[in-house]
């Protein structure tokens, strides 16, 4: 059988199992778009390339299954770039695959030619450009691949027009992801068996797979890192203190990094291991070291009970909860000091946040995608005004496929995360450059087709957030809140 090389990329990515392309139209990626018609992928089209990424950055971490982006050559992948940072410091599988210029144009000046493998190289863990359309198949089937060993993370492949438009014999479809398997080390067990307070750190994708079963069968406590703050994460409590105390501790897929003060986080007579994967099924920690470290994650100031004034981060949070008290939810966290606030006060049986990159503005495109990989689910965003302004646009691809998430914007007119450090760093008289308007951001996403609120008075956001949740449509509810400095325990 003869096909076109786009195709055979299409198939590809069907055979796979790939269901949803995230994508934004261009000249170098149509025939692809034809081709998903005949390969029955379903084509969510969104406002900027780099949403297109996040929301398969999303899909890859809920789903455990490379989410796949497919933007134009050129602008179209340098805007797609900037969001694989996310996605490689998460640990996330996706899959960027962008339009290029025809290899027999390359070096003459061609429409959009770029470096473009070159360009998402150091954000990615594998970067290529495509040589044939025949190949195109053996392509998809290493960018898989790669995107889901070891630690996972994003791949990129660009695909020249030349290679898409030529035709060729159909290739073989053949998709074998091996199963890694888990040898237990001698020595790490033998360690930890003579731990007195042993504690095992996941990075993001080892925590993603689940660190429940390991922390039940060992007794050890497993805690998962995805936060730029590290040991300060405000939804690890009083982790930095129980840190100090542990005298054995296993790094399973993480590194001893910034978020761990490069291993300064640990006591001196602490002995650090690490493997990229452990299991084990004996008992190897006493229950009163567990129940010690698990109170102190779970720790939050007894004083926010009582915050009064009505505007403030926890206040508004208190209320949030409400709506993910279901098996479903899942909560998606972004932005500076509101997302902190977020992070520290609200529980939520999955939750997806921006994650050790650091990189705010990806909230919409998570919600979305993860209302995509859960339609039955409740899913709510909660994020800063400053991070609203990113992909706000994104709220009109949310509306055309009928995605009901709704997004707490905490608007305290302020790129706040960053005023704070002005304020305590500078003082308030040099404190410039941070301020916003305290826009109506419901009325915009109201404009957009969906369901839109402003609350200004506290009273106004209880039954605002009920409005949104039963709207059935993707809903945004823009709460004003006092301008606070992030938890801090
Ligand atoms: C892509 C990116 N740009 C800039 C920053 C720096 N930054 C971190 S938090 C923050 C402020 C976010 O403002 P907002 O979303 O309103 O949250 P707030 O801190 O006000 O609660 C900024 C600018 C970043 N982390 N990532
Ligand atoms: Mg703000």
């Amino acid at each position: 059988m003869k096909l076109r090389g786009a195709d055979v990329l299409a198939r590809a990515l069907a055979a796979a199992g790939t269901r949803h392309v995230f994508t934004l139209s261009g000249n170098h990626v149509m025939p692809v778009f034809d081709a998903a018609l005949d390969a029955k992928l379903s084509l969510i089209h969104v406002r900027h390339e780099a949403a297109a990424v996040h929301m398969a950055d999303a899909w890859g971490r809920l789903t455990g299954e490379p989410g796949i982006a497919l933007v134009t050559g050129g602008p179209g992948h340098a805007n797609a770039v900037s969001a694989l940072y996310t996605a490689l410091a998460a640990e996330s599988p996706l899959i960027l695959i962008s339009g290029h210029a025809p290899l027999d144009e390359l070096g003459k000046g061609a429409f959009q030619e770029m470096r473009q493998a070159e360009i998402a190289a150091p954000l990615a863990k594998a970067s290529w450009t495509a040589q044939s359309a025949q190949g195109l198949a053996a392509d998809v089937a290493r960018a898989w691949r790669e995107a889901c060993s070891g630690r996972p993370g994003p791949v990129h492949l660009s695909v020249p027009n030349d290679v898409l438009d030529a035709i060729v014999d159909a290739p073989a479809f053949d998709f074998e992801i091996e199963k890694e398997s888990i040898e237990p080390s001698p020595e790490i067990l033998q360690a930890l068996r003579t731990a007195s307070r042993p504690l095992i750190i996941a990075g993001p994708a080892r925590m993603r797979a689940g660190t429940r079963a390991l922390e039940e069968a060992t007794g050890i406590p497993v805690i998962g890192m995805e936060s730029p703050r590290g040991v300060n994460d405000p939804s690890l409590g009083r982790l930095a203190e129980v840190l100090k105390q542990a005298d054995v501790v296993l790094l399973l897929g993480k590194r001893a990094d910034f978020t761990l003060k490069f291993g300064k986080a640990f006591a001196e007579r602490c002995r650090v291991l690490s493997a990229e994967t452990f299991s084990a099924e004996e008992r190897l920690c006493a229950g009163g070291w567990h129940d010690e470290v698990r109170a102190a994650l779970t720790y939050r100031p007894p004083e926010w009970q009582e915050i009064t004034s009505r505007n403030h981060p926890v206040a508004v949070c208190r209320e949030v909860q409400r709506l993910l008290e279901r098996p479903d939810a899942v909560l998606v966290c972004d932005g500076g000091e509101f997302g902190q606030w977020a992070q520290a006060c609200l529980g939520a049986p999955r939750r997806v946040i921006n994650g050790p990159a650091g990189s705010i503005g990806a909230a919409l495109p998570f919600a979305a995608a993860a209302q995509l990989a859960f339609p039955q689910s409740r899913v709510v965003a909660m994020l800063g005004d400053g991070t609203f302004g990113f992909h706000m646009s994104e709220i009109d691809t949310a509306v055309r496929y009928r995605l009901p998430y709704v997004a707490v914007v905490g608007n305290d007119a302020a790129w706040n995360a960053e005023y704070q450090i002005q304020l305590r760093a500078y003082g308030a008289a040099r404190a410039h450059g941070c301020e916003l308007l305290p826009t109506r951001y419901g009325a915009v996403a109201a404009a957009m087709g969906a369901h839109g609120e402003d609350v200004a008075g506290f009273e106004g956001l209880a039954p605002a957030l009920e409005r949104a949740a039963a709207s059935g449509k993707p809903a945004c509810v823009n709460v004003m809140i006092e301008r606070v400095a992030a938890p801090k325990y």
